[in-house]
């Protein structure tokens, strides 16, 4: 990383360069990318975070491997550690964050392009972002469907499933296939829709990518889809993939909520986040 190279757009690669850019106008479609770690305070564990995240506590459920949980060939023959885990990560036990708020905010504000989200805890949505500018790039717990002949499934029965920690089968005469929520699996491809808008970040003016490892293909390429002169803000307790290459790539390595924080109060808006927020 070298954070000497000259800025381009911004001027000067700092926090308040950016939130300058952002009260000039400058920013008017802002893409914002993200993982784990923008819901870790709200109580969901990351995945790679050492000690605290899930691959590092996942020893219970005797898993040949961490993955193994989320792989789908694994699934097949043993579904029971991924309903144990669906159990603790399902939808309704947790509230957004002010890092959620944040991404609600920029659309209010008439600024959000999209969200290209990694995460299947919908807390997105429930801060408020419409579901047309979320693409959920690794699927949500909102539908589910069988594994073999794909016939959706209905959400209360899963519903139940999941609180009774019980695999349910499909519905279909003939089939008895495994049903899981439409999260994506390692082994299992993107939803179409990934395919389709992965290239709406070289139409982005100001790129914010938060709370990622950004180890996962073919997310973790995202942030390159921006065009070079596009500057890019990484909030984020470690530096991610290339980010800090670029000379308009600005680095705040610290908590995602402190680093919006920081972000929203240089713009002018923290008052109005905190309320936000607290009515969520
Ligand atoms: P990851 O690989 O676990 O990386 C998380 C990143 O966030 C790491 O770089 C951490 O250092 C960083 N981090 C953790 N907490 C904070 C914090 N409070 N402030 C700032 N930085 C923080 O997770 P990714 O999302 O990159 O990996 C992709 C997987 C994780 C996706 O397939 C997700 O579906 C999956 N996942 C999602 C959830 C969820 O929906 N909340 C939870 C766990 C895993």
């Amino acid at each position: 990383v070298d954070e000497k190279t000259p800025s381009v757009t911004l001027g000067n690669r700092s926090l308040e360069a950016v939130a300058q850019y952002i009260k000039d106008g400058r920013a008017g479609r802002i893409v914002v990318m993200t993982g784990a770690g923008i819901s870790t305070s709200a109580g969901i564990p990351d995945f790679r975070s050492p000690d605290t995240g899930l691959y590092a506590n996942l020893a219970r459920l005797n898993l040949p491997y961490a993955e193994a949980v989320f792989d789908i060939s694994y699934f097949r023959k043993n579904p029971l550690p991924f309903y144990t885990l669906a159990q603790e990560l399902y939808p309704g036990a947790y509230r957004p964050t002010i890092t959620h708020s944040f991404i609600y905010l920029l659309h209010k504000k008439g600024l959000l392009l999209k969200l290209f989200t990694q995460n299947i805890d919908c807390l997105e949505r429930e801060a408020g972002v419409p579901d047309d500018l979320i693409l959920e790039a690794h699927g949500s717990f909102a539908r589910q469907s069988c594994i073999d002949c794909k016939a959706s499934f209905p959400a209360d029965l899963m519903q139940k499933a999941i609180r009774e920690k019980e695999v349910p089968k499909c519905l279909q005469k003939g089939c008895r296939g495994l049903v899981k929520p439409e999260i994506v699996f390692f082994g299992e491809s993107l939803p179409q829709e990934f395919f389709v808008q992965q290239w709406l970040p070289e139409e982005a003016d100001l790129c914010i990518v938060m709370g990622t490892s950004l180890s996962v293909a073919p997310f973790s390429g995202l942030p390159e889809k921006c065009r070079e002169v596009t500057p890019r803000l990484l909030i984020n307790s470690e530096q991610v993939g290339a980010m800090g290459s670029r000379a308009d790539d600005v680095l705040l390595l610290e908590d995602c909520d402190s680093g919006v924080r920081k972000l929203a109060e240089a713009c002018g808006w923290l008052e109005e986040l905190e309320s936000l927020w607290a009515e969520t």
